[in-house]
């Protein structure tokens, strides 16, 4: 069976279209209106093996923080859709990826119960016009609206290209860990029998 959603999100900032595909090798198509988030995003679909489809029209003209949280929000509720009742997924994935000298570890749990942790060098810096805060605000959006517990680690590093596309790519290999089917899980991974 196919894992997959497509969410239209519309606001007076941004007018997303994005659809999302567990498990696919399908080509991939990502206009985030922000070359920088697109080259992060094409690193989660690859590390990945997902299929994501993606059109934002935002206010860029003002920053690139409406379009960053929203694309998140969307992605999460795709994610959400696509995941349906979660069973038989293994849920939990984590992958420690190192990119030259830094290094990025990304655990998270499927579970439902939204939680960022995130620890890294990285603050306010710009990455060309990119504002590296930004990538927190991606992740909280997403954890916040796919219902994951999600953990980044980034204990060293100098490269600031480095440091986020570790985040990205950590995130895509330890994400298709988890939404993997696991043959020998019966329902859910969970004592409570939900999740
Ligand atoms: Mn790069």
């Amino acid at each position: 069976m196919t894992r997959q959603a497509k969410i239209h999100r519309k606001t007076l900032e941004t007018d997303i279209s994005l659809e999302l595909i567990l498990e696919s090798n399908e080509e991939s198509n990502i206009d985030s209106g922000i070359p920088f988030l697109d080259h992060m995003l094409s690193h989660v679909v690859k590390h990945g093996r997902l299929c994501l489809k993606l059109k934002c029209t935002g206010d860029l003209e003002i920053d690139g923080h409406h379009s960053v949280e929203d694309i998140g929000i969307s992605l999460g509720e795709a994610l959400k859709e696509a995941l349906g009742d979660r069973k038989g997924i293994r849920r939990y994935g984590h992958f420690s990826l190192p990119m030259e000298e830094a290094l990025a570890n990304v655990a998270l749990d499927l579970s439902n119960r939204p939680h960022l942790v995130y620890h890294t060098p990285l603050s306010t810096e710009k990455i060309g016009d990119f504002d590296v805060e930004l990538i927190k605000e991606f992740f909280r959006a997403l954890t916040l609206n796919a219902g994951i517990t999600l953990h980044i680690n980034v204990p060293y590093g100098e490269n600031l290209h480095h440091m986020a596309e570790g985040i990205f790519k950590s995130f895509g290999h330890a994400l298709k860990e988890a939404v993997s089917i696991d043959p020998h899980i019966k329902g859910v991974l969970s004592t409570k029998g939900i999740i």
